[in-house]
């Protein structure tokens, strides 16, 4: 009984993966075996090397998925340039700071080499960012499924109504990760990426000074780190940039919901969080460490799967910044 149990599981298990390689709208762990074996040791090689020399890089390199992912699907439609007819995502306000880019070609000019028109600058981004913030730890933090293909549409229109902003409260946030498939429990994990980076005054300062517009600031900010805040931003029109995670800005660790719990959320968005009760107990228990870096995982392969293009219904671009001819 039991070895015919182990048969079926195994038999079920052959014939999933392989009907995997060919189902359209799944991707799969290993997906290049075979059309071009070693791509992910040479983008976590090329991505290590630029890591160690600037480490801004992993918050540039997993916010430009995060883009990707949350505008047209895992669709590599951040990196495209705008051209004399179309105005990129790129050009919208909220990419303001995005970067990173030149690390995305430096992948694509290696990997064009060695296996031309093989590996979608979609799956780039997706190893890029699991590589840049594995660096600190020397291993990767997650797995990243491939086979996305590449679109071939990037519009600056498009940018606002579906990248979360820093001023909305928890239902707008909630709303957003739900239209892309994901959960209350997806948004709080993912937002504890904030726990490197950094973030701009203009995108906070109403916190500061004008949170009702009638020159008060936000209660829910921590009075002493307001007043932090505000020598780093001394008036509304100051545009330079902040640490999110002050304690560890470029660690990747759990500071991000220590600072949270002490009302020093950068963002609107940030301390929202707090203000849903099963979100808040979520913050409480995503202080330790494992369970952080788990449920990070796990969250990382569902946002990597949003609106993927496979199969047919995409391309491998040859250059990232511009659809093939
Ligand atoms: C929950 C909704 C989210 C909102 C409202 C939000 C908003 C923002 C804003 C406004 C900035 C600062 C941009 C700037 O001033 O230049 C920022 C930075 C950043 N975000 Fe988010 N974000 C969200 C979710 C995420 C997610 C899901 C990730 C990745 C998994 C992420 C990763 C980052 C990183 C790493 C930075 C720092 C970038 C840098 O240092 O250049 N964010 N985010
Ligand atoms: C831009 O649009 C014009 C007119 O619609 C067209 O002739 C031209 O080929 C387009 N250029 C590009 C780069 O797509
Ligand atoms: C590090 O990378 C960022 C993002 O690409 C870039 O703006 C910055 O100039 C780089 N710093 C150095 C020292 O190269
Ligand atoms: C959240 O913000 C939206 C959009 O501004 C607003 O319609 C909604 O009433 C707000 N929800 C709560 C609970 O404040
Ligand atoms: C604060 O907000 C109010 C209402 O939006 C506006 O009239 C006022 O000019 C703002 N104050 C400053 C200093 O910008
Ligand atoms: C918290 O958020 C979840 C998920 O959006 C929602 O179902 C629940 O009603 C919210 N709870 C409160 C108290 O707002
Ligand atoms: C864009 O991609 C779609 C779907 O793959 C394809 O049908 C269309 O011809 C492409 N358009 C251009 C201009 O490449
Ligand atoms: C990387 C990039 O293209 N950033 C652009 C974001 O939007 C601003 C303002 O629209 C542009 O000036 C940046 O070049």
């Amino acid at each position: 009984m039991k070895i015919c149990n182990l048969l079926i599981i195994m038999v079920a298990f052959l014939a999933s993966s392989v009907l995997g390689n060919y189902q359209s709208n799944v991707l799969s762990p290993n997906y290049y075996w075979g059309s071009c074996d070693g791509v992910e040791e040479i983008v976590r090689e090329i991505t290590w090397k630029r890591v160690a020399a600037n480490n801004t890089l992993p918050a540039k390199l997993i916010r430009m998925h995060f883009h990707d992912c949350f505008v047209r699907g895992c669709d590599g439609s951040v990196l495209l340039d705008s051209t004399a007819n179309n105005t990129a995502e790129k050009a919208a306000i909220p990419n303001l700071s995005l970067g990173g880019f030149d690390v995305i070609d430096e992948i694509k000019k290696a990997l064009e080499l060695k296996c031309p028109r093989t590996v979608s600058c979609a799956d780039i981004v997706a190893l890029a960012a699991r590589d840049a913030v594995s660096y600190q730890f020397r291993r990767s933090m997650w797995e990243v499924l491939t086979g996305r293909k590449d679109g071939n549409i990037s519009r600056e229109s498009e940018v606002l109504p579906n990248i979360p902003s820093p001023f909305s409260n928890f239902s707008t946030l909630n709303q957003n990760f739900v239209n892309k498939g994901l959960d209350a429990r997806d948004l709080v994990v993912l937002s504890g990426a904030h726990t490197i980076g950094v973030g701009h005054c203009n995108l906070f300062s109403n916190r500061l000074y004008n949170f009702t517009g009638k020159g008060d600031q936000d209660p829910s900010l921590n009075r002493n780190y307001a007043t932090f805040l505000k020598r780093k931003c001394p008036n509304l029109a100051a545009t330079s940039a902040v640490n999110m995670d002050p304690i560890t800005p470029t660690k990747f660790d759990t500071n991000y919901y220590v600072i949270l719990k002490r009302n020093e959320g950068l963002f609107q968005s940030d301390a929202a969080l707090l203000t849903n009760t099963s979100a808040k107990s979520f913050v409480n228990r995503l202080i330790n460490p494992s369970l952080f870096l788990s449920e990070f995982a796990r969250s990382m392969v569902r946002l990597g799967n949003v609106g993927v293009l496979t199969g047919d219904s995409g391309e491998i671009r040859e250059n990232c910044r511009v659809v093939n001819p």
